[in-house]
């Protein structure tokens, strides 16, 4: 999830990731890579979703361990925070103080008929904070005044809610919020699961051997490729349709490697999977080392991790609260007495 906002001509871009599993190469090139892209144009806010994460069942200690794991991630794949904002979404009440605001104005029957809600309502039950998670998500939007959202099309539907909130609200008590415009993003960046080429690369999946994780060992990476789904038939070639699980380790190398996809295609045209397995393997493992190498460096000093995020907060809630005040104040509540 991810928004943009002009304030005083410096643009703010809040992105968010949910600490809900080992953060993936699915989530670096889909997500964190571009925001590290993106901080020279835009003030990114990167935001660590631990409200979000909760929406399906999380362990206690491991959502605590993920949460700073995340924090380290991020800094280790390239978010300065010298230049962006990274706050843990917790430690700004706002968000849920607004999301509980929109909430009285959102119609139920419009949450039950979200994708999202009916794909995971199966396996995670059917708990009012799943059902509520695009309400939050609005609010994660609304409180910084985001103008444009790249969105992946699984998100339009949560955007289009997140819109028609604004709307409502702006008609019933005045404008408030300004109306974020989706900016549809290719899906080009997707990876698809290592064991199931069908479904994308997720952290939560029960099985490991789905993700190549950003934390992976070399060992991990190359077991991981080695039994990686592959399809009938030999050849390395590019086919979506007929040969989507190489499709899908064809452009992990092409994105990790630089090289267009017909590139790699041609280059291992004639040769075997194992051989190409091979090579993609060794590929991850030399790009992933200097990242892990910086993880460990910035884990390794937790106070210093600490008071980033604890700075990060500080700078994410004083916009978000002038927003909520703004919107509360509108509806009625006595927020100068607070
Ligand atoms: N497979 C993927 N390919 C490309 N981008 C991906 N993202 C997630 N999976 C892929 C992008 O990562 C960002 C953070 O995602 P999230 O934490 O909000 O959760 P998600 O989108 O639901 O990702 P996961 O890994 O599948 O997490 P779980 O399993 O916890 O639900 C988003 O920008 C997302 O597009």
């Amino acid at each position: 999830m991810v928004g943009a906002q002009k304030k005083m001509n410096k643009q703010i871009l809040l992105s968010g990731i949910q600490p809900s599993g080992a953060l993936h190469i699915g989530n670096y090139l889909g997500a964190i890579k571009q925001w590290v892209d993106l901080q020279s144009e835009y003030r990114v806010f990167a935001m660590i979703a631990d409200l979000h994460a909760i929406t399906v069942p999380q362990e206690p200690e491991a959502l605590r361990n993920k949460t700073l794991e995340v924090a380290a991630l991020l800094i280790a794949c390239g978010i300065d925070h010298k230049k962006s904002v990274i706050f843990i979404q917790s430690h700004v009440p706002a968000h849920a103080e607004l999301a509980w605001v929109l909430n009285t104005i959102t119609p139920l029957g419009e949450l039950e008929r979200m994708t999202q809600f009916k794909e995971k309502k199966d396996t995670s039950g059917e708990m009012a904070g799943l059902l509520n998670y695009p309400v939050l998500m609005a609010a994660d939007i609304l409180l910084y005044q985001t103008e444009s959202v790249p969105v992946g099309e699984d998100q339009q539907q949560h955007l289009e809610l997140t819109r028609s909130l604004a709307n409502k609200f702006n008609n019933r008590f005045g404008d408030t919020f300004r109306i974020p415009k989706a900016h549809i993003q290719k899906d080009t960046a997707r990876l698809m699961g290592l064991d199931d080429p069908t479904k994308k690369m997720s952290k939560s999946t029960p099985s490991a051997n789905n993700y190549i994780g950003l934390l992976d060992t070399p060992d991990d990476i190359r077991r991981k490729i080695k039994i990686a789904i592959t399809d009938s038939g030999k050849e390395i070639a590019y086919d979506e349709e007929n040969k989507p699980a190489i499709a899908n380790l064809l452009r992990i190398f092409s994105a990790f490697s630089g090289s267009a996809v017909a590139d790699v295609e041609t280059k291992y045209r004639g040769t075997s999977y194992a051989e190409f397995k091979q090579d993609l393997a060794e590929l991850l493992v030399a790009k992933l080392e200097p990242i892990q190498v910086r993880y460990h460096e910035r884990a390794g000093d937790q106070d210093a991790l600490l008071k980033i995020l604890k700075d990060g907060a500080e700078q994410a809630r004083a916009i978000a609260r002038e927003t909520l005040y703004n919107a509360q104040n509108k509806m009625g509540f006595l927020t100068s007495l607070k």
